[in-house]
């Protein structure tokens, strides 16, 4: 199919437009164009991908066991896809999503280095109006926001960011080319997952290493390996079975919760218990723990205690070790970061470790860095400083639904949806991201299906419009609400509740219900014939 040019003020007519080519939006692509539909797909990018087109960053990784990271939808696709690591690196990461790209053919259907700036809803002909920033427009049916939920990067305003001489980079704006750091002096802002995975490679190649802290978190060990060939027979031959569990987990691992309680299991056998999953891969001492860790304030502080004590024995300077273990959050409150050497590049005589609690960051300047003590200079200063999660993509743009509202004005407060997947008075527009406490793609894969079956279910039965009552959703946003203050994820200032960016509303971002019980949902809507959606 040709790519028609709409440079010369044609405005191509769609049934669906996908915003964004990541791992939602993809197979978002592909399913509804199996549905025999009409779909465009725009990409920011130059290449598919999504998180994993734009972190490039040093030590970019799967926290997913990459074998339950890949579709399951395409048997043929698992079958032809090698892993190499059992947590993928983002090339291979990149690579297997052009893979899939390539396989399904996909690519004819997207527009890359289309950055969409608005969509407006054109209640009249029930028609959404797209505008690329390069001019060009698209109308469509129906619109599909696969935006992903990190993917609006946040850099905190300093004062002066702009009168650094050295290079700057966000860590999700990463150049292709590979950086040398040799002989460099780096600064650092930021702890988390990013910086955590980042830190260490980029210590070695330093000349020195400045990490500007502001929360440490308890960071777990990944223990990642190469792919044997045995492994990658056994993932091919069990496909299913790694699937079947993921589905039954509670959040889409391959493991599930203990569910004695923690304080109830003798101290011995408990610390046995934690020691063996500290020594497993992955986040099974997350995720694979006590479940009461996640709601109990003692289980979790006898827990936290234990990894605070994993800081400890690998920090050399007992101070340095004090600073990098938590203590003002609960584990597991905000995001786990699983580490490879973190906790080492602290004890590398060329990495030096400032909390900017005590000495707060005061500007940028040409030459690096201030904070309230003293003038640091750097080569290279890295923001590692996260994103405006979830509803951070969709209310960058502008988007209008009935009446002209817009989403932003909508969502001042935060997010209002049912099950995630559309917001009242923004009839036909879906949003295709997993906002589910679960494994990225085990939950995406449903989401996209649900978008598909809901859009041929319009179809067969002649309805053009589809969006959610205004009860429906203050049902849902309570339901949301009431899930997210039951367990530690809303407890600490995260972007899991939008707290991580100055003047953003605090909202529960994730639904904090098990995956199994956010799919259940998702059937059950659908079975009843899309409850608490009005279809027109
Ligand atoms: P995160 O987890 O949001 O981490 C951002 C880091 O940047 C975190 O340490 C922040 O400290 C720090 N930060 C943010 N703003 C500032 C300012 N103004 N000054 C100093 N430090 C600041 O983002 P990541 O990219 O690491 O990870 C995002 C997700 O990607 C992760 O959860 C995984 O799911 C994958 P804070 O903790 O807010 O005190």
């Amino acid at each position: 199919m040709a790519n028609p040019t709409t440079n010369s003020g044609t405005v191509e007519e769609l049934d669906a437009v996908v915003v964004g080519a990541g791992v939602s939006g993809l197979y978002q692509l592909y399913r509804l164009r199996e549905a025999g539909l009409k779909v465009r797909c725009l990409e920011d990018g130059s290449g598919v991908g999504g998180t994993w087109y734009w972190n490039r960053y040093p030590g970019c990784r799967f926290d997913s066991e990459s074998e339950t990271y890949g579709y399951t939808f395409s048997k043929e696709l698992q079958q032809e896809w090698n892993w190499k690591e059992h947590y993928s690196g983002q090339p291979e990461n990149e690579q297997y999503l052009n893979f899939m790209a390539d396989k399904f053919g996909l690519k004819r259907d997207i527009r890359f280095n289309s950055h969409v700036t608005s969509a407006v809803y054109d209640e009249k002909a029930n028609r959404w109006d797209v505008q690329i920033e390069n001019g060009q427009r698209l109308r469509t049916q129906f619109l599909i926001g696969a935006v992903g939920i990190l993917s609006a990067r946040y850099v905190p305003p300093f004062e002066g960011i702009d009168s650094f001489k050295g290079q700057s980079f966000h860590t999700s704006r990463w150049p292709k080319e590979k950086i040398d750091f040799t002989g460099k002096r780096v600064g650092v802002i930021g702890t988390g997952a990013t910086a955590v995975q980042l830190i260490p490679i980029v210590a070695k190649e330093v000349a020195h290493l400045t990490v500007f802290q502001r929360t440490p978190n308890y960071c777990a060990p990944l223990r990642n390996a190469l792919v044997s060939d045995e492994s990658q027979r056994r993932f091919k031959a069990t496909y299913d079975e790694i699937y079947q569990k993921c589905l039954s987990s509670p959040a889409g691992f391959p493991y599930d919760f203990d569910r004695r309680k923690a304080l109830d299991v003798p101290r011995e056998e408990r610390l046995a218990l934690y020691e063996e999953l500290w020594a497993q891969p992955g986040f099974k001492k997350w995720l694979g723990n006590f479940r009461d860790i996640m709601t109990d304030r003692a289980a979790n502080e006898d827990f936290a205690e234990f990894v605070r004590n994993k800081i400890r024995a690998r920090v050399k300077d007992p101070k340095v070790a004090e600073m990098l273990a938590p203590k003002d959050h609960p584990f597991g409150a905000k995001r786990i970061p699983l580490e490879t050497e973190y906790y080492e590049a602290y004890n590398r005589d060329n990495v030096l470790l400032v909390d900017i609690n005590k000495t707060p960051i005061e500007r940028i300047t040409p030459k690096g860095l201030k904070t309230s003590d003293k003038e640091y200079e750097f080569d290279v200063l890295i923001y590692a400083t996260g994103f405006d999660a979830i509803s951070g993509p969709l209310t960058r743009m502008d988007i209008r639904g009935q009446g002209g509202q817009q989403l932003r004005e909508k969502w001042a407060k935060g997010p209002r949806t049912v099950l995630g997947l559309q917001t009242a008075g923004f009839p036909n527009f879906f949003i295709a991201t997993n906002t589910a406490f679960c494994n990225y793609t085990i939950c995406a894969e449903k989401i996209v299906e649900w978008i598909t079956d809901c859009i041929g279910y319009l179809r067969n039965k002649n309805y053009s419009r589809i969006a959610p009552t205004v009860q429906a959703e203050d049902a849902w946003v309570a339901h949301v609400n009431e899930m997210g203050s039951q367990t530690f994820l809303t407890s600490a200032k995260s972007w899991f509740v939008g707290d991580n960016i100055p003047g953003k509303a605090h909202a529960v971002l994730l639904y904090a219900n098990t995956a199994p019980a956010y799919r259940a949902k998702l059937a059950e809507t659908a079975a009843k014939g899309y409850e608490g959606f009005e279809l027109r």
